[in-house]
């Protein structure tokens, strides 16, 4: 892709943007930033020098030869339209990396546990020898370190819905899709069309390409029809002829009929049998590419997991402290309620991207003994909650007297678990923020 003196447009001046526009700059063309926040609330020095920023709105597409769309912003923006209507492509920085990237790719969607398996699958890698870079949604733009990975090394790569939406060519070598429920539905519209953006990840891929789908989640397992490549499966419920399953307790990889052992189920470092299918599509993605079952056993048995995921924070007076930070979905904070027996103080609350929380409710009821809400959905949790029949409510004002109500709460044996089922947009920059601020309260605990 020639871009020397290309003018181009990139949109949204976060994380994807500034790495954007820094890498455009580089290729020498001619960049404008633009960001719908007004100047004092951005920090663009890091696009670098050479980069024209356009503050508190966006310029008019006329004139730009390419524009490159932030996963975040919507593609029903004014120069995105315009530049649609022009003629003038419009890609996002993962097919803008894409058309840089000379490793093979490894690509990672689905509703939840994507973090979890792009980190675990880079594990697998880089224990194989492989010189590996994970990338993507997971927190560190694509664009900003393709350049470095050649084709003897492998990328892994964490791709939302968002960033499916804006590719063109992104043909992964193998691509993953771990589960589809309910999320984003504010910005997709409905399930179909967040299943099928989802599906985009598949959609360039060739026959000698691997897609690897769900067995056991029938809106992913549905689209196996629709993959050119070939589709292994992986499944915790049932038998297959090919991909990862589970038998006798023990993962195995089945091929033609055989099957090779990998390890026992309670073998694995990461809590919960929702890790135990993310770890069954690393396996699978691992394995088609030819990394021994001894090395993704070795890996299972020692990766713990990624920050901001059930990640464990402290206990004090015997109440463990339990930080979820990236369930922003009720799915995702479903998953983190079953993962524990024992009893749960639950906080939840944020901003709500267009999900129903009856289920969320219904399994609140079943686990929770004290339910703390906080932020703009603190109301509409608590109403679904009630509705359920969970009767120990709790109102916090902001987040930090949610997890001090969480802790006066808590008796000896319990959980304390942060897992919002929403997003960190109403009161944080990030879900990392919001969990770096309850490890820091929680960490206060422990010292006063
Ligand atoms: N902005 C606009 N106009 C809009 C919306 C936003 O100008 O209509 C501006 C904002 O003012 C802000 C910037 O765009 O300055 C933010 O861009 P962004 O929302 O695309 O966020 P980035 O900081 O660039 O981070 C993005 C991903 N964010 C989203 O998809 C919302 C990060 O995923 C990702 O780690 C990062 O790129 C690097 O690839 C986060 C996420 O929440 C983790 N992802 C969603 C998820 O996992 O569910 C999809």
């Amino acid at each position: 892709m020639e871009l020397k003196n290309k003018k181009v447009l990139v949109i949204g001046a976060g994380k994807s943007g500034l790495a954007a526009a820094r890498f455009l700059r580089e290729k020498g063309a001619v960049v404008t930033l633009a960001d719908s926040k007004p100047a004092a609330e951005l920090e663009t020095v890091a696009a670098g020098a050479g980069v024209t920023i356009f503050c508190g709105g966006y310029p008019p597409a006329a004139g730009y030869d390419l524009l490159v769309v932030s996963p975040g912003v919507p593609l029903t923006v004014a120069p995105v339209v315009e530049a649609r209507q022009a003629g003038i492509e419009v890609i996002g920085e993962l097919e803008l990396a894409y058309r840089f990237a000379r490793a093979p790719i490894v690509a990672i969607t689905g509703t939840n546990g994507k973090t979890t398996t792009t980190a675990l699958t880079g594990e697998i890698f880089r224990r194989a020898g492989r010189r590996t870079l994970v990338a993507g949604n997971i927190g560190l733009p694509l664009v900003a370190a393709v350049a470095d990975f050649g084709p003897e090394d492998i990328i892994v790569a964490e791709v939302s819905s968002f960033q499916l939406e804006t590719i063109r060519f992104f043909r992964p070598r193998v691509a993953v899709i771990l589960n589809i429920t309910p999320d984003h539905l504010d910005r997709h519209g409905s399930m179909a069309e967040y299943t099928a953006a989802k599906a985009r990840i598949f959609s360039n891929q060739k026959q000698d390409d691997v897609t690897v789908l769900n067995f056991d989640d029938p809106l992913v397992a549905a689209l196996a029809g629709q993959s050119p490549a070939r589709v292994l499966f992986f499944s915790r419920r049932h038998n297959l002829k090919a991909g990862a399953f589970v038998r006798e307790e023990k993962i195995v990889l089945g091929k033609n009929g055989a099957v090779v052992p990998v390890c026992g189920v309670g073998e694995i470092a990461l809590p919960g049998a929702h890790n135990l299918e993310n770890a069954l599509a690393a396996a699978t993605a691992a394995w088609s590419l030819g990394v021994p079952a001894s090395v993704i056993a070795a890996t299972l048995r020692e990766f713990k997991g990624v920050a901001h995921r059930l990640e464990f924070v402290a206990e004090i007076d015997g109440v463990r402290y339990v930080n979820d930070s990236k369930g922003t979905n009720p799915d995702a904070a479903i998953k983190a309620l079953e993962a524990y027996r024992e009893p749960i103080v639950l906080i939840a609350g944020g901003r709500n991207k267009g999900s129903d929380f009856g289920a969320f409710a219904k399994k609140i009821r079943e686990k929770v003994r004290v339910l703390v809400v906080v932020g703009e959905s603190a109301a509409e949790i608590a109403a679904a909650a009630r509705a359920a029949g969970v009767t120990e409510i709790r109102y916090a004002r902001d987040f930090r007297e949610a997890v001090y109500l969480a802790r006066d709460a808590a008796r000896p044996g319990d959980v304390v678990l942060l897992s919002p089922a929403c997003a960190s947009w109403d009161m944080f920059r990030n879900y990392e923020e919001r969990g770096e601020l309850f490890k820091k309260l929680v960490r206060e605990m422990v010292t006063s």
